[in-house]
């Protein structure tokens, strides 16, 4: 089946996760993506976090599956040249470099476009061209902290916490692959390509915009109804720390089940839906509660919210998570258990979907990754396994032109 980016050939001068993250969902949909390495080390997450000795660990493999592997010393003349010829053929090339990194190789935004006038250059950065903190390397919890997230995230009387959702990484590398398609697309109309460039703190306030919602509404009534400080703790001037709460008109939190005691996860996120009242009272054996004033209406249960959650963990306590959620699908309330790496890792629907999937590998044997999140009718993307550290050299530089003699010569630019 042929996939929509065949024949988009990407140069992916990436590292780390940000821009992997993006470049691997472009492989996934046919792109050609050429990961173009350091000769010796490689990405350095080849080397982070190894769980079997000499074999490329799963934070690489899980974030570079589907590419191809140059390795080639971009600061020498002869890995310069070999690289000009690549951005010649290209269509896009993405980098993740700290600030200016790409400058001082001598590839600047003028030069790239000056070779390849077509060519899309996508970066993320920590911060934005010109913002005061634009020099700064920025890895993903930081992007956490000044994106808004850590200040919103946590409870009350904890400090700013950071969530285990690559908020800073994954998150930036996927607009940043929206942003390149767009470019595409624009590319299509005008013929010229531009520079895409996203960074990290933009993309982690772009999924706080709740929380700048909150803030506002903060300044102008100096509450906020939905979290929990209301209506008997303190409000300052700035969005808390909400612990579990929901961000919307609906409130929620995390209920414990049986077995809490002893199973940290024993857990299910339970909401409370204004028009599913009546259904939540039947479903407690509280029918009572469905015409109580004190209960009736969203603004009349707020002031004693906890004291509802406290009667549901009640109904919870001999149930498990499962039983739970299945009680609770009938009645139409939107809850789920709280999983955990190893529920998902075997959860049967997901291997099925192609979300979890197995990719065997050269050197580790068969790894568990995650798959496609997007879902399409006229494609399923195939999952394939992370290159070896300069497998496709010799390839890439005989697809350029160059000879069996010319590649042998290019040795020391390339030596794995
Ligand atoms: N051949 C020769 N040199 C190469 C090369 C190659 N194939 N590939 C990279 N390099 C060089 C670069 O030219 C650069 O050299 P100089 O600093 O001498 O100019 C160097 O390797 C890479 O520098 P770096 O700043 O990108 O790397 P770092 O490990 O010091 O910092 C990071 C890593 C992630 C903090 C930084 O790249 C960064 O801030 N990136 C932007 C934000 C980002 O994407 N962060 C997300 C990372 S995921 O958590």
């Amino acid at each position: 089946m042929s996939k929509p980016l065949e024949g988009i050939k990407i140069i992916d001068f990436t590292h780390v996760q940000a821009g992997p993250a993006c470049t691997q969902l472009l492989a996934w949909f046919g792109a050609d993506v050429i990961k173009v390495e350091r000769p010796g080390s490689g990405d350095v997450t080849r080397n982070q976090l190894r769980d079997i000795p000499d074999a490329d660990a799963l934070y690489f493999t899980m974030l570079n599956s589907n590419k191809k592997s140059l390795t080639l010393d971009t600061k020498k003349p002869e890995g310069k040249e070999v690289l000009e010829k690549l951005i010649r053929e290209s269509d896009v090339l993405v980098e993740n470099f700290g600030p200016g990194a790409l400058d001082r190789m001598g590839f600047s935004w003028e030069r790239l476009n000056e070779l390849n006038p077509k060519m899309i250059v996508a970066s993320v950065k920590g911060f934005s061209d010109g913002h005061h903190y634009d020099d700064l390397k920025v890895y993903e919890n930081v992007a956490q902290c000044a994106g808004g997230a850590a200040s919103t995230t946590g409870f009350w009387d904890g400090p700013p916490t950071i969530s285990a959702a690559a908020l800073g990484d994954s998150n930036t590398g996927m607009h940043l692959a929206i942003g390149i398609l767009t470019a595409l697309i624009g590319r299509d109309k005008t013929g010229k390509g531009q520079k895409v460039a996203v960074s990290m703190q933009d993309s982690v306030l772009n999924l706080c915009r709740v929380k700048l919602r909150d803030q506002q509404r903060l300044e102008r009534v100096g509450y906020l109804e939905e979290y929990p400080q209301y209506p008997h703790g303190e409000f300052s001037d700035v969005v808390p720390r909400g612990g579990n709460a929901g961000g919307g008109g609906q409130p929620g939190w995390v209920l414990k089940c049986k077995g809490w005691e002893t199973d940290p996860n024993a857990y299910i996120y339970f909401t409370i839906q204004g028009h599913a009242w009546e259904p939540i009272c039947k479903a407690l054996g509280k029918p009572e509660w469905i015409d109580d004033p004190a209960y009736k209406t969203a603004e009349a249960r707020q002031p004693h919210i906890f004291e509802i959650f406290g009667t549901i963990e009640g109904w919870l306590a001999d149930k498990t998570k499962f039983e739970a959620v299945d009680i609770l699908r009938k009645f139409d309330i939107p809850c789920a258990p709280v999983l955990t790496m190893k529920e998902l890792a075997n959860d049967p629907s997901l291997r099925a979907s192609g979300t979890i999937v197995e990719v065997p590998h050269k050197k580790r044997g068969t790894y568990l990754t995650v798959g496609s999140p997007i879902k399409f009718s006229d494609m399923k993307p195939e999952v394939t396994a992370s290159p070896l550290l300069g497998e496709h050299t010799d390839e890439v530089l005989a697809s350029l032109g160059y000879s069996r003699q010319d590649i042998f010569n290019l040795h020391e630019i390339k030596a794995v």
